[in-house]
This record gives C-alpha cells, sequence and structure tokens, in this order.
C-alpha cells in the first residue's frame, strides 16, 4: 500500500483544494493530510480560518479522497509524520516547489501544479465585494 501525506489549511475548502487532495490521492492507494490547527494558522501562518479546525477537519473527512486527517501543528513535524505514519510519498501544491526538498531522504517529493485562479482569500475578497463567479 502506497501513503501519500499532504499539508494545509483547506478554509473555504474550494475545487482547488479538491483538485489537488484528488491527483495526491491518484499517487498512491491511501491520503494522510496534516490539517494546520487554528493554533498553528494564528501563530505560525498569520492566517484567520473562517472555519475552526473540526469543522474543516469535518469536511475533509467527507471527500472520497481522503483516507486520514491528523493535526498540523508546527513546520517541524514533517519528518516525523513521515516515519511514524510511513509515508511514501509526500505532496505539496507547486507554490511550495523547493520548500520541502530536504525530506527527499525520507520519501518522494512531489509539486502539483496549484489550480488558477482561486484561493481561499480571492473566494473572502469576492463575497466581502459582493461578486458571484
Ligand atoms: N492549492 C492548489 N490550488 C489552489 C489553492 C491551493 O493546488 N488554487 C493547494 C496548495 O498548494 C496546498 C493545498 O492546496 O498544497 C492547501 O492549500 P492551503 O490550505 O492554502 O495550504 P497552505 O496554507 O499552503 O499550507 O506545512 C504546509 C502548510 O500547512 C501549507
Amino acid at each position: 500500500m502506497k501513503r501519500v501525506i499532504t499539508y494545509g489549511t483547506f478554509d473555504l475548502l474550494h475545487y482547488g483544494h479538491i483538485n489537488l487532495l484528488r491527483r495526491a490521492k491518484a499517487l498512491g492507494d491511501y491520503l494522510i493530510v496534516a490539517l494546520s490547527t487554528d493554533e498553528f494558522n494564528l501563530t505560525e501562518k498569520n492566517k484567520k480560518c473562517y472555519y475552526s479546525y473540526e469543522k474543516r477537519k469535518q469536511l475533509l473527512e467527507a471527500i472520497r479522497y481522503v483516507d486520514l486527517v491528523i493535526p498540523e501543528e508546527n513546520w517541524e513535524q514533517k519528518k516525523t509524520d513521515i516515519h511514524q505514519y510511513h509515508v511514501d510519498i509526500f505532496v505539496m501544491g507547486d507554490d511550495w516547489r523547493e520548500k520541502f526538498d530536504f525530506l527527499k531522504k525520507q520519501c518522494e517529493v512531489v509539486y502539483l501544479e496549484r489550480t488558477p485562479e482561486i484561493s481561499t482569500t480571492q473566494i473572502k475578497m469576492e463575497i466581502k465585494n459582493g461578486n458571484n463567479t
């Protein structure tokens, strides 16, 4: 069984996230999503989430591509996660290209092309401006 892991906030879940999760799962048989906690988002990523960790976790667990959701509490846990969960492939969107190449010693590292023209920030802005696509 090939095990894949990816990390993120996944706030205001959108089709860019789904595209990423679908392609990540297609690389293996079991997909783990390490979901950024509210505290990690606030203190380390300067992100105030619209949905709480529990609600974001509930949404991710409802996605057919996702097999397990674990908390992402700090930047340093990736090496331990890869070991603890016997991960074969680490996947991130290519906005993170090269940032996690240090993990290549432990597993395959794959950067997938981001879906253009959609982001949580953009959704928030369009709602604020009253635009609907
Ligand atoms: N993503 C994408 N296309 C988009 C938006 C996001 O492919 N239009 C991908 C990102 O590249 C990332 C994943 O979806 O791989 C989750 O995106 P975010 O929730 O924005 O995650 P991020 O804030 O980048 O957190 O330790 C790593 C961090 O937790 C990543």
